[in-house]
């Protein structure tokens, strides 16, 4: 049985529940809080020296750090259902899109990042949510023009054709952070209607971070 080291609303592990309950691997988790710093515990840096979640232990007790790696071990290890298309060039814009949220997105607005800015740099509260919500809109704003010249996507659907990709399984964890940053997702239409049919997604539901073992009561979804 695998086991995912995660936090629940952390995006990264988001993205590896989703593609855990994709492939119908089963898995146990065990939650890292990192807002109380369990991330640099040397227990855990042990098994992450960057202290950051996600970490996945294969059923042989193999460490693997970085969701995107992960993603691919898991799909190099389970082929199917495949989160890729069979199509080169859709293969290609999945890839981007996932690229956009990972690499564009994510690393400039990572909780160490945010900390070092309000406690090194001194940037108020305001400044911090300025910070954030600047490289969601510009990110976002590429990534809803891409939707849309895009021969690969059709509105309402998934980011690529009928079936959920490393696309969707990016994009939506950092969706539901951008709303946590008070971002107005209105702004984009399609990204907002792809975000709707992932929901209805049994992997998507199933990795909800309000449902999650380590979810905090109070922020626990009933029903
Ligand atoms: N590129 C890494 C990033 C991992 C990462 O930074 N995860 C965040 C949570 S989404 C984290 O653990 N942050 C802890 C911190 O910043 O202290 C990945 O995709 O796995």
């Amino acid at each position: 049985m695998y086991t995912l080291y995660n936090y629940f609303r952390s995006s990264t592990s988001y993205r590896v529940r989703i593609a855990l309950n994709y492939k119908n691997i089963p898995y146990r988790q065990k939650g890292v809080n990192l807002v109380k710093g369990e991330q640099w515990s040397p227990e855990y840096t042990g098994l992450n020296p960057q202290g950051a979640v996600p970490v996945l232990i294969d059923e042989n007790g193999y460490a693997l750090t970085q969701s995107l790696a992960i993603l691919d071990y898991l799909e190099e290890t389970h082929p199917a259902p495949s989160f890729y298309p069979e199509d080169v060039k859709e293969r290609a814009f999945v890839r981007q899109i996932a690229l956009i949220v990972s690499c564009d997105i994510h690393p400039v607005n990572n909780l160490r990042v945010l900390k070092y800015l309000t406690e090194n740099l001194g940037i108020s509260e305001e400044q911090k949510l300025d910070w954030y919500q600047k490289w969601i809109y510009d990110n976002m704003s590429s990534i809803e023009i891409m939707l849309n010249k895009s021969p690969h996507h059709n509105k309402g659907e998934y980011c690529c054709g009928s079936a959920p990709t490393i696309a969707d399984f990016c994009l939506i964890p950092q969706v539901y952070n951008a709303r946590r940053y008070n971002c107005d997702m209105t702004r984009f239409p399609l990204i907002e209607a792809v975000e709707q049919k992932c929901l209805a997604y049994p992997a998507f539901i199933k990795a909800d971070p309000h449902t999650q073992p380590d979810t905090p009561e109070e922020l626990r979804r009933t029903g």
